[in-house]
Formats: structure tokens, sequence, C-alpha cells
């Protein structure tokens, strides 16, 4: 297909007075009549040229002013000549909703009719300027017996089959949404803060109706912090939440009516783990936030996807700090940027924040365009500071209200408000790789000097960098362990640079990169005793969190590449931790947390060697027994003092104590042989308890009874299955985990169909990640055949998957000429599809 680019971007000829769609719903010949006034667009700069976007459409007719015309149709859309001035432009098309497996346009789910238009789903349910900066004002018109109709806005009319709603708000086509089906709701209403009261729905299949409380009190939270915090107020009668359980991503942000995937809303106690929980709260809040972030505010093309998402994604991550525990959510980011985002800027599918170039735009929902453009939201606001953060935002919001933005009108905001210039900062949106700092220090007994140095690596089709801004935190503590400078912002501008600090009495030990101020990677000589201090003194929960990672970090380099013993100041230093009763069980739930396989392996990577994915889950197993062991008098207490006795709750401090006594658990059943884990399996009134004792169990090859008896109890239960589907391939031993995962595959509750049962299988394959890359060569092999298959139905979904195989280059050459046999494999497919074809070739690249 063709590479689309961001330079070559042209307004529409045309502009979009007002739409008019009429949906007779069949599930095999569904009718779409669309109505739309088109007159000249006085902005377009090019000849003006009537194409509108169709895929997979059956034109019934079309006409001009009442009179049939004949467009000329392709595979991609139609053209069609055109009066010179306003005209109204009709269409009927027929669709198959049943047969659209791709989970894009309109199509069924389980009996229900749903939609998926972002980015380019509603070509697929008519002829339309599909494109974000073509906005509109939609009247929709649902035919069909079905009980619940549902579209964008407000609802103006119903009756005997039908119903009509008006979305009075302009707004491109990736947010016209629709739905039908047999519903039931959760009702519940918002006062807004100037006194509307709004309707709001959460729907969901029969059977589903008790697992909705969460999700609605979410909304209801969401809506309230975002009026407290910036300001925005809810603009429609109604907003309705609807699960669906086949969706390709986690939710969507249609206007008034976001869809979401079923496992982003339904929890009870029962059935989801506190971290469902702590999930649905945080997609409610960003597809609420979407409202003003996205919705009010759009992208002028879809190169400024950022825009929408890197700033929805900061807004929810301030939401959860809110809600949640601050210091807990920054780890988890980095844990998961680290995890997801540098692993995409280190390889073949490094691009900017703002790509410039693409051939499937799905493609590009990516950890950087969202998580990094988040990361630069936060680094903006450090920079300028919380107050001039606010009022760059009340700009952002009166200036660009019901317009289709780029990146430069959102820098220009922050210009105009604070005065600063923003071109140097802008390379963060432009530069893709992690940037690399160094960071070396001095001290001549009176004044203490640290140097950084910058270095933004190479990226494909980016050899050169420049030096970038980066906020970088530091705080310093004296070798007492008090703090003796607090946290200070150095701009690091220039490739090397100085910053001295005097007035010292002793030589300061850096507490560096507090709080994850710039998503860099830190490079740093210093020595195992002075992360043990920083892990005992820190003041800043991230650094000292992050000594202790290192700490495990070098612990196990040296298990796995030395055959060293587990080192002793690690052990004690945990040990220390974590009978630390200040300390928020949550926190020490995350120290304990060993480095994941995929983060040593890069370890390896970045130190020029070749990691060998067996001997780090060997070195990960030696270490845990090492942990276990050196803590064995401690487990008994540890787990009572943190075992919620109150009736369950889904907030922070419970779920803290469930996710560390989950942890103790975990080391416990190395020791007893299990008794305890099933004495908390057979008590568990929770999923979080539940799952974690199965956990406990599994990892120690134990729990083939519970596995049985869970299976027994959730059938019935979608969105519990996919958990025990992922279980079995995430703790199955390295040599076992293809096996695991075929045979499950060969069981008639798993469907490719569903991408959330795909996913459970073949994501946790991907991610075990010592059976994934098994010497046999079976993971990849079997990835591969199942991506070969899904490719036909759902490209989205297949596409994203073959991401698993990005990190490749890393290993040895056996296993790099394994892997690209079978991403060459399925390179070669005739008819595979844009979404696949350009994931796969950019990987091999
Ligand atoms: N806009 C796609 C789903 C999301 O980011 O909210
Ligand atoms: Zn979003």
């Amino acid at each position: 297909g063709p590479t689309i680019y961001l330079k070559d971007y042209q307004p529409f000829g045309f502009v979009v007075r007002d739409v008019s769609l009429r949906f007779v719903l069949h599930p095999t010949a569904t009718r779409v009549h669309s109505r739309i006034t088109f007159a000249p667009n006085p902005d377009a700069t090019a000849p003006r040229d009537f194409f509108l976007d169709g895929e997979d459409l059956k034109l019934i007719e079309a006409r001009i002013d009442g009179t049939p015309v004949t467009p000329e149709v392709t595979a991609e859309g139609l053209r069609c000549d055109v009066p010179e001035g306003e005209f109204v432009w009709e269409t009927e098309v027929e669709i198959a909703p049943d047969e659209n497996t791709a989970l894009e346009g309109l199509y069924m789910s389980n009996g229900m009719y749903s939609t998926q238009c972002e980015a380019q789903g509603f070509r697929k349910i008519t002829y339309y300027p599909d494109r974000p900066d073509v906005m509109s004002v939609f009247t929709v018109r649902i035919e069909s017996d079905l009980p619940v109709l549902l579209s964008n806005g407000n609802k103006v009319a119903t009756g005997e089959g039908f119903a009509e709603w008006h979305d009075p708000w302009p707004k491109p086509a990736y947010l016209f949404a629709l739905v039908a089906g047999e519903l039931l709701n959760l009702p519940g209403s918002f006062t807004t803060r100037s006194g509307k009261e709004v309707e709001l729905n959460v729907w969901v299949r029969k059977g589903d109706e008790d697992k909705c409380d969460f999700a609605m009190e979410a909304l209801k939270k969401s809506m309230k912090w975002d009026e407290d915090v910036y300001g925005r107020e809810y603009d429609l009668d109604i907003f309705n939440i609807v699960a669906v359980d086949d969706f390709n991503m986690g939710a969507m942000e249609n206007k008034g009516l976001n869809i979401f995937n079923s496992s982003a809303v339904l929890a009870s106690p029962e059935t989801a783990t506190d971290g469902n929980f702590e999930r649905i709260e945080a997609i409610i809040a960003h597809e609420y936030f979407h409202n003003w972030t996205g919705n009010r505010i759009t992208c002028r093309d879809w190169f400024q996807l950022c825009l929408k998402e890197g700033l929805t994604v900061f807004r929810d991550s301030q939401f959860t700090a809110d809600m949640r525990s601050a210091p807990v959510k920054r780890i988890g980011d980095a844990l998961d940027l680290r995890g997801r985002q540098f692993r995409e800027d280190g390889g073949p599918l490094a691009h900017p924040v703002r790509p410039e170039s693409f051939k499937e735009i799905n493609n590009f929902y990516t950890a950087t365009v969202y998580e990094k453009g988040a990361e630069v939201i936060g680094m903006l606001k450090r920079l300028v500071g919380d107050e001039a953060y606010a009022k760059a935002l009340d700009l952002y919001f009166d200036r660009h209200d019901g317009q289709a933005c780029t990146i430069e009108d959102w820098l220009k905001v922050f210009e105009d408000a604070t005065g600063r210039d923003l071109s140097q900062f802008k390379l963060w949106y432009s530069q893709a790789g992690t940037p690399k700092v160094t960071m070396s220090e001095d001290w001549d007994g009176a004044t203490y000097t640290v140097t950084l140095k910058q270095q933004v690596p190479p990226t494909p089709g980016q050899p050169e960098k420049a030096p970038q801004v980066i906020p970088f935190a530091l705080g310093l503590l004296d070798p007492s362990g008090k703090e003796v400078q607090p946290t200070t912002l150095l701009e690091l501008t220039e490739a090397e640079q100085s910053f001295t600090f005097k007035g010292l009495k002793n030589r300061p030990i850096p507490s560096p990169l507090r709080g994850f101020s710039a998503p860099v990677i830190l490079d740093r000589e210093t020595t195992n005793e002075e992360r043990a201090f920083l892990l005992a003194h820190d003041t800043d929960p991230f650094a000292r969190w992050e000594a202790g990672r290192q700490l495990a970090k070098s612990a196990l380099i040296a298990m796995i590449d030395g055959g060293q013993a587990p080192d002793a100041a690690y052990l004690d230093a945990l040990r220390q931790l974590v009978k630390d009763e200040t300390l928020d069980p949550a926190f020490r739930a995350l120290t304990m947390a060993l480095p994941s396989e995929d983060d040593l392996a890069q370890t390896f990577a970045d130190m020029g060697r070749t990691p060998d994915p067996q001997a780090i889950w060997d070195g990960r197993e030696a270490m845990r027994g090492a942990v276990a062991e050196v803590l064995k008098d401690d487990l008994t207490l540890l787990y009572a003092a943190n075992t919620v006795t109150e009736p369950f709750r889904p907030d922070a401090e419970q779920g803290g104590k469930r996710s560390f006594a989950n942890v103790i658990l975990s080391l416990m059943t190395r020791q007893d042989n299990g008794d305890a884990a099933r004495a908390q399996y057979a008590a568990a009134d929770n999923m979080t308890q539940q799952l974690g004792a199965l956990s406990a169990l599994l990892a120690n090859d134990l729990g083939s009874l519970e596995l049985g008896a869970f299976a027994d109890q959730w059938q019935g239960e979608r969105l519990v299955m996919d958990k025990w589907f992922a279980i079995q391939v995430s703790h199955a031993r390295p040599d076992q985990a293809a096996q695991v995962a075929s045979d499950l595959t060969e069981r008639p509750d798993f469907t490719m169909k569903n991408p959330n049962r795909f996913r459970a299988v073949m994501g946790a394959l991907a991610m075990n990640q010592a059976g994934f890359h098994h010497a046999s060569g079976a993971g990849y092999k079997l990835l591969a055949d199942w991506l070969i298959k899904l490719d036909p139905l759902n490209p989205q979904t297949t596409a994203r998957m073959c991401s698993a195989f990005q990190t490749w280059r890393r290993y040895d050459a056996d296993r790099q000429g394994m892997i690209r046999e079978e991403l060459e494999r399925i390179a070669a497919l005739p008819g595979l599809s844009r979404d696949t074809s350009e994931m796969v070739g950019r990987i091999l690249e």
C-alpha cells in the first residue's frame, strides 16, 4: 500500500454542513441511507476533488440534489462530478455487519450491533470524507426491532421499531457510534457544576447487570474531577457507556456513547481483581476525559494522534494519582513505559511521538504515541510549573474549542501563556528514540558538580539527533541519610552540561531522576552500597524504588552471568524494607517484584551481550527461592498483617495489602508445599485472592486441582475464563509453554474471533519470555501459525501482536534465524492485510 506523509496534508475541498443517516438494521443486509449537505471549503488550497472514502460497501444508489448520479467507484471509495456551490448528496449502501470480523465499522457481537470507527472505520459504514478535520452535526435514525437503539448526542424521538438521535456538537466521523441490542442498563445521574442534570447509563448484556456499579461510580468521579481540576463540564443531556465482548481496543470515546471492551467495564469483587478495578477506573476516566481532549478539540489529521491521546493519558494518570496513590501510580507508569515504550523506541518499530509517515494508521496506536506522548506533557508541566500549565490549558480550550488541531497549535498555547520558546522542546515530538543521560559527579571538598551528557540514539530513518530539553529532577542526601538538597529541577538542553551545588559539608549522595522526571535511560556508575543506602533513606518514592530495582538487577545479573550466589546486601535490604510498617504495602509489593525477564534480556543486550532466556528464567527462580529463604521466619507474620478482614473494597488501601499479601503468599508456597495458598484459595471471596492463590500454586507446579475447580466455577464468565486461559500459559515452564498454549486452542471455548480470548492465550505466550523464546522455536511457530489464521479475520489485532517479535535482533543467530523464517512466512502470505504487512515489513527491515 502507499505511504502517507504528514507533509502532504491538504484540507478537504468541501465542508460538510450536516449529516443525516438512516440505518435499517439487518445482520447480513443493513441499509444505510445518508443525506449530507456539502459546500465548497473556502480554505481549500488544491482543486476540489469530490472523493469520498468507502470500503466494503455495496452502493445501491447515489443522488445529488435529488437526481440520481453514477459515481466512479473503486475499492477505496468513489469520485463524482458535483455542482459548483452547495449541494445535497444522498446515498444508499448495503453492508453485512454479521460478516464483519475485523471489528471495524458496523459489526455484530453476540447478537448486538456495535461500531468502531476510529481511525478509519466509518468508511465501512457509508461513503464519507473519513478524516478528522471534516466535522459536522449528525442526526441518526435507527430502525430495528431490537429494544435498545443508541447513537451519539441526545435522543430526540423514539417509537415502535425506531429511535432518532441528534448530536449538536460538530464531530469527525471517527466519533460516530451506533449500538443496538437486547441490553440492560444501570442508570445513574450527575449534576454538573452549573446545575445541569445528566442521565447516565451503563449498558450491558443480560447477566452482566450486577457488574456495572463500579464503572458507574468511576464515571461520576471522572465527571467531577474534570470539573474540579480542568474546569471542564459535560455538554449533552445523556452519557451512555456500552460493554461489548468483541472489541479490538480497550474502549472508544464516541461522543456521548462510549463503547467499551467488556473487560474495561464489568467488575464485581468475585470476578475482577484489584488490578482490573484500577484499570476500569482509569479507562472510564480516559474515555470520559476525551470529551474535551479529543472530541471538543480533535486532531487535524492522524499524524496528530498524540494531541488527544498523549494529553488524555496524562489526564487519566493525574486522575488515578488523585484517586489512589500517586507514588504507586508513578512507579507503575515507569514500569509500563520501560516495558513497552522503551522496547518500541529501541527497536525496528521506533517512531516519533508524532509520526511523519504511515501506511496503516491503526499501527500507530502505540505506547510511543500514548505513553511517551503523556510523558512529554508531564515534562512540559514540570518545566513551566503547575500554574502556567493550568493557564495554558485554559487558553487551549478557549482558543481551539470546536477545532481540529495540530501539535503546533498545542505548543503555541504554552508559548503564548508562558512566553517560553518551545522550539527545542518540540524535538520530543519529532525525534524517536529514548535519550540516554549519562551522569557523572565531582566533589572538591566544597563544591559538588553534576555533569549530565545526553545522547539520543539513531532510529529507523533518523540517523542524527539534536539534544533535547530534559527536565532532570535531582535531590541530595548527606551520608547520614538526611536530605540536604530538596528536589531541584535541572534543565538539560545541551549535549553536555554541568550543575554545581555549594555549601555542603560532606560529599552528598545523589538521588537522580526523581519522580522519573523524564522518559530517559539514566546511565551512572554507582555501587550496590549506594543503592542500598538510597533504598533505605531516599525521600522520593520513585527514586527509592528505583534504587531497589537497580540493586535487584545487579544481583540477578551477577547470578545469571557469573553464577554468583544471591547478593546478601540485596537480600538484607529487602528484608528491612518489607518489614518496614511505615511503608505502604503496595510500595513494598512493587519493591519486591523482580525485574521482568524482558527487562533483564534488554539489560544484557545493552551491555553488548546476547541474552539467554532460559538462564534468565533460572536466575529469577533462584532469586525467588533465596528471597523466600531469607524471609522465611517473617512470612507468616507479614501475611497475617496484610490480610484484609473487612468487607471487600476495590480501593488503593485494600488493594495494596492484597497485592503485598499475594507476593508473600507466593514466597510461602515455596516453603509450605502450597498449604497457605490452598487455604487462601478455598477461603477467597474475591478474585484477587483467588487468582493470587492459584498463581502461587501454578508457579510451583502445584494447583492442578484448583485449576480444574476454577474452570468449573467460572465456565459461564467469559472474562474470568480469559484469566484462566492466560494464567496457565504465563506459568507454564519454558519447555512447555508453546504446548500448553497450543492445547488451549483446541478447547471448544477458545475462539480467535474474540480478541480478549485470543490475547489471553497468544498474548500470554508472547509475554512468557523464556517460553516464547525457547530454543526449540515452538513458541515462534505457534504464534506465527495463529497470526496467519487471524489476519484474514482481524488485521488490527494480528498486526498489534506482531510486536512480540520486535526485540528479535537481541537474540542469538539460531533464534534470529527462526524468527526471520516465521516473519518471512507471514510476509509471503497472499492477501496479507495492510496492517500486518506494514508491521512485519518494519520489523524485518
Ligand atoms: N481513541 C481510541 C481509544 C482511546 O484511546 O481512548
Ligand atoms: Zn484515548
